[in-house]
C-alpha cells in the first residue's frame, strides 16, 4: 500500500492503476540539469477550494457536486455518484493545522504508539528532537565511548538501539543510522488502539494482496488487525473532540462518533499510498475522519471495484474528508504530493511557522504532507 512499486504491465490492468500511473511523480530524464518532474495534466482533478470560492460568489456548482445545506459550520460538499463521501474544504484553521503538524512530529509517534520503525529499531523516543540535534541511532552491542541518553530505544526482542551524539569516525564499527534519515523514513504512526501494520505488510508489500488488488468486495473484519493487547494511550482529548465535531455531517442527528484509533501517514516527495480499502473496523456506518496537513496532494476516490474509474481531487492543508457507509467500500489512495512552491500551497503555514522556534517544523512541512485519519473501531 505504501511506497512506489514498479509499474509493470500489471499496473495497466485496472482503471485505478491507470489513474495512479497518470498522476504519479516521474522525472524528466531528458533534462541534463536538476531533475525536473514530468508535467502532468491536472485538468480533470476536482478542486473543491475553487468550487467553494465559486459557491461563495454565488456561482454554480459543477453538475455532480452537491452542497449539504445547514449541515455544519462551514460548507460541506458531497458527490452524486459517491454516496456517503463528504469533502469539507478548509475545515481546519491555520492554528489547528500548525498544532496538529507539531503534534504529529513530536507527541504522536511517541511510545507506546507504534511507527513503521518499531519492527527494526523498537520504540523510539523523541525522534524529532534527535533529528534536530543531529543524533545518530546506534546498535547497542557496540562500545560507545561518550555519553548519551540511556536506553532510548528497545525493540523488546533481541536488539537495542540508542541515540548517540558521537561523530561518525567513532561509530565506524557500529550499525547506525542518522535520526534525520529515520525522520525522513517515518511513514506512519498509530494513536489510540494500536494497529500492527507490520502484521499486514512486509516492507511495502501487502501480505494479503488478493484483498487489495482484485477488487473483491471487503468483508467486515472487525478488529482483524487492531491488537487490543498492545499497550496504548487514548487518542488525545483535543484530537478526539475535533474528530467528533468534524464527523457530524456524516452521521444522523444524535449519533456521536467515538474516536478509538488513528493512523498518521507521513508523505515525502515521491511517496504514494496505493489504492486500498479500510476494512478493519466493525461498523462501517461510522465515518473515517481524514485530515490533510502540509503539501497539496491528489486523492483518488474509486468505486467498489478497481475497474471503476476513480475521481481525482486535490487535498490541501486544512481540508477534511469523511468516508462513511458506501464510501467505505470504495478503493482510494494518494498517488502524488506536490512539494514545489507553486503547487504545494502552504504559504499560510510558512507565515504561521516563521518564528525561529518553529524552523524545524517549517523545514519538514515544506517538503512533506501529513494525513491523520481517525476511526471508531467497535
Ligand atoms: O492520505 C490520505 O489522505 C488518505 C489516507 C488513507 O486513505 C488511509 O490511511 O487509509
Amino acid at each position: 500500500m505504501y511506497g512506489s512499486e514498479k509499474l509493470t504491465d500489471e499496473s495497466e490492468r485496472t482503471a485505478f492503476r491507470k489513474a495512479e500511473k497518470k498522476y504519479k511523480l516521474y522525472f524528466d530524464n531528458a533534462s541534463k540539469k536538476k531533475k525536473q518532474p514530468k508535467p502532468v495534466d491536472l485538468s480533470e482533478v476536482l478542486d473543491f477550494r475553487a468550487i467553494l470560492d465559486c459557491h461563495m460568489r454565488d456561482g454554480e456548482l459543477p453538475p455532480a457536486v452537491t452542497l449539504l445545506e445547514e449541515k455544519f459550520s462551514c460548507p460541506v460538499f458531497s458527490l452524486e455518484n459517491r454516496p456517503d463521501f463528504y469533502f469539507i474544504p478548509g475545515a481546519l484553521s491555520v492554528e489547528e493545522q500548525c498544532r496538529l503538524i507539531k503534534e504529529s512530529l513530536t507527541d504522536f509517534p511517541q511510545p507506546p504508539n507504534r511507527t513503521n520503525h518499531n519492527a527494526i529499531y523498537g520504540p523510539i523516543q523523541d525522534l524529532f528532537i534527535a533529528a534536530k540535534e543531529g543524533k545518530v541511532l546506534v546498535e547497542n552491542n557496540a562500545t560507545i565511548s561518550s555519553s548519551e541518553s540511556k536506553s532510548d530505544v528497545s525493540n523488546g526482542v533481541d536488539k537495542e538501539w540508542k541515540f548517540s551524539l558521537d561523530n561518525v569516525e567513532s561509530l565506524r564499527h557500529c550499525r547506525s543510522i542518522s535520526s534525520s534519515t529515520l525522520l525522513r523514513k517515518l511513514r506512519w504512526s498509530t494513536l489510540g488502539l494500536q494497529f500492527d501494520w507490520s502484521k499486514f505488510f512486509i516492507g511495502r508489500t501487502p501480505r494479503i494482496p488478493e484483498r487489495l488488488s482484485l477488487g473483491i468486495p471487503a468483508q467486515r473484519n472487525s478488529q482483524r488487525n487492531y491488537d487490543v493487547s498492545l499497550p496504548h494511550n487514548k487518542i488525545p482529548i483535543a484530537l478526539c473532540e475535533l474528530a467528533k465535531t468534524l464527523a457530524k455531517p456524516a452521521l444522523p442527528v444524535g449519533v456521536e462518533f467515538q474516536p478509538e484509533g488513528a493512523i498518521v501517514n507521513y508523505f515525502g516527495l515521491g511517496d504514494t499510498l496505493g489504492g486500498h480499502l479500510d476494512d478493519m473496523e466493525a461498523d462501517w456506518s461510522k465515518p473515517i475522519v481524514s485530515l490533510s496537513l502540509g503539501c497539496k496532494a491528489i486523492f483518488l476516490l474509486g468505486g467498489k471495484s478497481r475497474e471503476d474509474p476513480p475521481l481525482a481531487m486535490f487535498l490541501r492543508s486544512g481540508d477534511v474528508v469523511l468516508m462513511a457507509g458506501e464510501a467505505r467500500e470504495c478503493f482510494h489512495g494518494v498517488p502524488r504530493i506536490f512539494t514545489d512552491k507553486e503547487h504545494a500551497e502552504i504559504a499560510h503555514l510558512e507565515a504561521h511557522l516563521s518564528h525561529e522556534d518553529d524552523v524545524s517544523f517549517l523545514k519538514y512541512i515544506q517538503t512533506s504532507r501529513i494525513n491523520i485519519n481517525i476511526r471508531q473501531v467497535f
